[in-house]
């Protein structure tokens, strides 16, 4: 198996982190640079990453995906719950992440990149406010348990902790300034950053 990356990608972090906790070996991580999409638009059709290469030549996109299908393929341990409303509760989570949550941060950086320091700095305020708002849901869903959606770590968390773990890091050498706009903008509860500690010390594929 083969992935595409380009560094501090926050989504590839998605896939490395099923992998980890699957212990599936990566054969290659294919190092890209973040302005230069030439080599993932061959393989795959499109330019973002991750792409994972499987062994018989498949080559699958979109992160959450994959990690489903991940979880296919190696069972164990879960990621979802078998239980099916359990279930449809984890992807609804994952929907509202991808598609609401994710709105207000690339707002944020679309509306600073596009105008610099003449940015809107009510519509920022009220994105912000949104980011800020989503921080309480976070911590109640985590409330008297470890893990989003239960005592031990799932595709929810996959899919969210690449993103939140900004509340209380960041990587010395990452300029990504959607990366930045989650550094201003998450405010951790102690629950919160208590999950992102359990979460930094998941394993990840050795080769990561
Ligand atoms: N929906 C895709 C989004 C992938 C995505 O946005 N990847 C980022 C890296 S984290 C990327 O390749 N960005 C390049 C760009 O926007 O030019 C997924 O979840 O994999």
């Amino acid at each position: 198996m083969r992935i595409h990356t380009i560094p501090h990608s926050t989504n590839v972090h998605r896939v490395a982190l099923a992998l980890g906790l699957k212990g599936v070996v990566v054969d290659e991580w294919v190092q890209h640079t973040p302005e230069d999409r030439a080599e993932v638009r061959a393989v795959s059709g499109q330019d973002l990453v991750p792409v994972l290469e499987t062994d018989d030549g498949q080559m699958l996109i979109d992160s959450m995906p994959i990690v489903a299908w991940i979880d296919e393929t190696w069972p164990a341990p879960p990621l979802y719950p078998a239980d099916p409303a359990a279930r449809r509760e984890v992807e609804g989570f994952i929907t509202f992440f991808n598609h609401v949550w994710k709105v207000a941060p690339n707002a944020i950086d679309a509306e600073r990149q596009r105008h610099g320091s003449g940015a809107d700095t009510e519509r920022i305020a009220a994105w912000a406010a949104q980011l800020r708002g989503w921080q309480h849901g976070f911590d109640g869903l985590l409330y008297g348990r470890d893990y989003l959606f239960g005592d031990t770590p799932g595709a929810a968390d996959i899919c969210a902790y690449p993103f939140l773990r900004f509340a209380t890091s960041a990587d010395p050498d990452d300029d990504d300034l959607f990366h930045g706009v989650l550094i201003d903008h998450l405010e951790p509860t102690p629950r919160l950053a208590a999950w992102i500690d359990r979460m930094a010390a998941l394993p990840l594929p050795p080769n990561f």
